[in-house]
């Protein structure tokens, strides 16, 4: 048995020289399921608008000074770091009539969930995108991109990022766009490319699918709706990139799920963390039996390992949620687990 003397001389020894003893390593390091200092939390629909609202009386957006109006959800457990999650950061903008939020490019991939408004968009690479409610449009990690708005009033869109991911990895850079405006590209309309249809020789000049529009995203879910249901997450779909057939971002899934009058999900977990913002209705969610009620625009998280299960309340009206997944990243890693609970649904 040595002695905590000896031991200690010897830490302070190989201290001096920048190496350490694994003896030292305390065991809350290595707990046996996975462990995470987020906390499950909701974010209600009238605090966010408020604060955009107040925060639009006083920030203006400028080159220069402040380049977007946008308000973060801090989670509790991450009050240091400021993020949403680990691996997401997940924000609201809002941008005024005649306002453009300058062009810049980064190495964080985004995607905009478009909430309110009309006669916005965002200038992706030269893709020029008009914002619908509902819509998805996707900026990935070193795109150019600027939004403007000339419509007649107040826009706003959820942002997500992967600022805290790309943080741990260290790589994150920013540029501005040198000077002015970001320039439209003239081209055929990219949408005519979606299809499974393309013009000869154009191969390799396609566009990326950026733009995924409410209309369709909405007429699949109905369609889905009719022939399968998925027992964790009801009505459920990801959107696809195209390109790759894999998830909407490589470090982002997102997805869209509708929850039916009276529809109940089983619980289940997973190692992957997830962002849930109420589109459409209301319901509750369970996170690791803590109820958390929704209503149309609330946001909350879930947690990595916390079991959970949404409920429908409402007998009448479809629910929609829109959400965002760090799952791509675990599946990459070989460390996506999913655990379900076939019998656990039931009626709150
Ligand atoms: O609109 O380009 O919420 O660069 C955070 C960083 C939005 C954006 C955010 C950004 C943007
Ligand atoms: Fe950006």
């Amino acid at each position: 048995m040595q002695s905590s003397k000896e031991i200690e001389e010897l830490n302070d020894l190989l201290r001096g020289r920048w190496v350490s003893g694994l003896w030292n390593l305390d065991h809350g390091e290595r707990p046996s399921a996975p462990k995470t200092r987020v906390q499950p939390h909701l974010w209600k629909w009238h605090d966010i608008y408020d604060s955009l609202i107040q925060a639009k009386e006083k920030i203006t957006v400028s080159r220069g000074s402040v380049e977007r109006r946008v308000i973060r959800l801090v989670n509790p457990g991450l009050s240091e770091t400021q993020m949403t999650s680990h691996t997401i950061l997940l924000s609201f903008q809002l941008i005024q009539p005649g306002e453009v939020a300058p062009a810049h490019r980064h190495t964080m991939s985004a995607f905009r969930f478009i909430l309110h408004g009309h006669g916005a968009y965002t200038n992706v690479d030269g893709q020029k995108m008009i914002m619908e409610d509902g819509d998805l449009i996707l900026t990935p990690q070193g795109s150019w991109h600027e939004h403007a708005h000339e419509g007649d009033e107040n826009m706003i869109w959820i942002d997500g990022l992967d600022v805290p991911f790309i943080q741990a990895l260290q790589v994150i850079s920013f540029d501005p766009y040198p000077q002015g405006r970001l320039p439209v590209q003239e081209r055929p309309d990219p949408e005519m490319y979606y299809g499974l249809t393309r013009p000869v020789g154009e191969t390799e000049t396609n566009p990326p699918l950026l733009h995924y529009h409410w209309r369709d995203t909405y007429e699949s879910l109905q369609q889905l709706a009719r022939t399968t249901t998925n027992p964790f997450d009801g009505v459920a779909m990801e959107y696809v990139n195209p390109a790759t057939g894999g998830p909407t971002l490589p470090t982002m899934s997102c997805q869209i799920q509708m929850l039916r009058p009276d529809e109940s999900t089983k619980a289940h977990r997973h190692t992957s963390t997830s962002i849930y913002h109420a589109f459409r209705g209301s319901g509750t969610t369970i996170i690791n039996g803590e109820p958390f009620r929704w209503e149309q625009g609330d946001t909350f998280i879930i947690p990595l390992w916390s079991w959970h299960e949404h409920t429908n309340r409402s007998s009448k009206d479809e629910a929609i949620l829109f959400s965002m997944h760090d799952s791509p990243i675990l599946k990459a890693f070989g460390l996506y687990r999913e655990e379900g609970n076939e019998d656990s649904a039931q009626k709150i």
